[in-house]
């Protein structure tokens, strides 16, 4: 593939060019969401094209879905497959424990279901995203449409009695419209500028009615393929 590219494709394209080399012949694979997944998805289908590999995908979006088609890849639904070997996929940020903030995108609700429903998960990043803390980047929480905004007071009013750092949080929208997510719900962005308590805030979230899934990777993700610039790629 010979491509002009600027410096921060070029990071992406090139995490995402070693994250492809961990694709075997007759994997079931996770393909993420992302501009980083993207050029994953792309390098996939080069390889399905011209090396004659024989994958399966499982995309997390449907505009993950119809790149993945478009390059020449299988496409299976989640249920069809069951279980892949592996899941590979972009993250908004990571941390040193492999920890991660995803659905910058908007696709963190299947992104979380596909990337647990696989023996692994690879994560392709700039380098740009390697925090010390998350939560720079505004944590995403999927949230249905009925009650929004009580649900939105409800996670407000959990923050501050968890004495989480910023605790506001704004509803994402379109233009002038919410933005809606594949599965047809909405997302609401915390602003939390650093979150100490991953773990638990994770778990806290997810135990709102209302609620349907948040951003926050705890435990899920085995490797990041970090690429840079200047072309060099470390694998953590
Ligand atoms: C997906 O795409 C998301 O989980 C994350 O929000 C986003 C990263 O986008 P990009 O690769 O374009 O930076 O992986």
């Amino acid at each position: 593939m010979t491509v002009e590219l600027s410096p921060i494709d070029r990071a992406k394209f090139v995490s995402a060019k070693r994250a492809a080399e961990f694709v075997e012949d007759g994997m079931r694979v996770g393909l993420g969401t992302g501009s980083t997944a993207a050029w994953l998805v792309r390098c996939l289908g080069e390889r399905v094209r011209d090396n004659g590999l024989r994958i399966r995908g499982v995309p997390t979006s449907a505009r993950t879905a119809k790149l993945a088609r478009d390059v020449g890849i299988e496409v299976i639904t989640l249920d069809d497959a069951r279980w892949l070997d592996l899941t590979i996929d972009g993250a908004d940020e990571f941390d040193q424990e492999l920890n991660l903030i995803k659905g910058g995108g908007g696709a963190l609700l299947q992104e979380k279901i596909v990337a647990t429903a696989s023996d692994q998960m690879i994560v392709i990043a700039d380098a740009a995203k390697e925090v010390e803390s998350l939560g720079a980047f505004p944590l995403p929480v999927e949230v249905i449409k009925f009650g929004w905004r009580t649900t939105q007071a409800l996670i407000e009013e959990t923050l501050i009695s968890m004495d989480v750092m910023g605790r506001t949080s704004t509803l994402r929208m379109n233009g002038d419209q919410p933005y809606v997510t594949d599965e047809g719900n909405y997302i609401i962005d915390l602003h939390l500028n650093r979150i100490e308590n991953t773990r638990q805030l994770a778990l806290v979230l997810n135990q709102m009615p209302g609620v349907v899934e948040n951003g926050l990777f705890v435990d899920i993700c085995d490797v990041v393929v970090i690429g840079n610039s200047d072309g060099r790629v470390e694998v953590r």
